[in-house]
């Protein structure tokens, strides 16, 4: 393995999606990887798969990022060449459920809380103090359109990423006078991820919610990503908000056929 340690790229939620496009991305352009989610055996096969396609290192950490001694286990199994993160992707989350406020289970809204906020937390609180002491560091925050509207149904979905929205804020007035920089994506609709089959419970039914428009793919989203990351030093892109040209808000979306 010729590739030495130059960069490498700390992404949550690899196993599918979003976090798989852009680990895949980054690693084409010859980022080492460190790799997580809860599917351990999914993310040895993308570990491999990487790993024999591109010249790069690639680390796979299997853990439930709402535990957070399984967060702490995981980030000091790595070690000090492993721990130097140049850019941290906090990707891992999900909607679950589908319902109006007053009929909403209370297992779902804790599921996307203990997720989106806290562990995206939990990770950004042991990777950044590497950041601050070395003075240089990116961090980006998967958010969404669900971070600034809200739309029925999505209530807890909604807040969560609302609250995404403002730690990042929070995080980039607290981190940029180390250097680092704080940005966030927010994409509206994206396929070839397992986004509506989770929020719908694994409902393969329910889950059809893009046959009647285009939305983003998870690989449009990976290439805004790795824009975002590659801009010059003195460039903080903070907040891109994307969606697929059917798509004009959280409530407005064109299904009038994939066009
Ligand atoms: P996927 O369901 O395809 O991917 C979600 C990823 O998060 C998986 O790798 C999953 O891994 C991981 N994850 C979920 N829960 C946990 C957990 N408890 N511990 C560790 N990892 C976890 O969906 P997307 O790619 O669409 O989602 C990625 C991000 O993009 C999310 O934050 C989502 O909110 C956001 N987003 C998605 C949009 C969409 O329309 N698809 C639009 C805007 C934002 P595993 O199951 O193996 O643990
Ligand atoms: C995912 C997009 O519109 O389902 O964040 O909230 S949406």
């Amino acid at each position: 393995m010729k590739n030495t340690f130059q960069k490498t790229a700390f992404i949550t939620g690899a196993t599918s999606g979003i976090g798989k496009a852009t680990a895949t991305l980054f690693a084409k352009r010859g980022y080492n990887l460190i790799v997580t989610g809860r599917r351990s055996e999914r993310l040895l096969s993308i570990k491999q798969k990487i790993k024999k396609k591109y010249a790069v290192r690639v680390k796979a950490l299997a853990f439930d990022i709402r535990d957070k001694d399984a967060c702490k286990n995981a980030y000091m199994s790595l070690d000090r060449e492993w721990k130097k993160i140049n850019i941290l992707i906090n990707n891992a989350g999900l909607a679950s459920g589908f319902d109006p406020i007053h009929r909403g289970q209370l297992d779902d809204w804790e599921q996307m809380i203990d997720t989106n906020v806290k562990g995206l937390l939990f990770i950004t609180r042991l990777v950044s103090p590497g950041m601050v002491k070395r003075k240089s560091g990116h961090i980006i925050n998967v958010c969404s359109t669900a971070g600034h509207e809200v739309y029925p149904r999505g209530n807890v979905y909604c807040a969560t990423k609302h609250a995404v929205d403002a730690i990042t804020k929070s995080m980039r007035v607290d981190l940029y006078q180390y250097g680092i920089r704080v940005g966030q994506i927010s994409p509206g609709h994206v396929e070839e991820t397992e986004f509506a089959l989770v929020r719908f419970h694994g409902d393969k039914n329910k889950s059809k919610i893009y046959e009647d428009f285009v939305p983003l793919n998870s690989k449009d989203v990976a290439e805004t990503i790795f824009f975002m990351a590659t801009r010059p030093k003195h460039v903080n892109i903070q907040d891109i908000l994307m969606m697929g040209t059917q798509q004009a808000g959280s409530n407005h979306i064109d299904r009038s056929g994939r066009n």
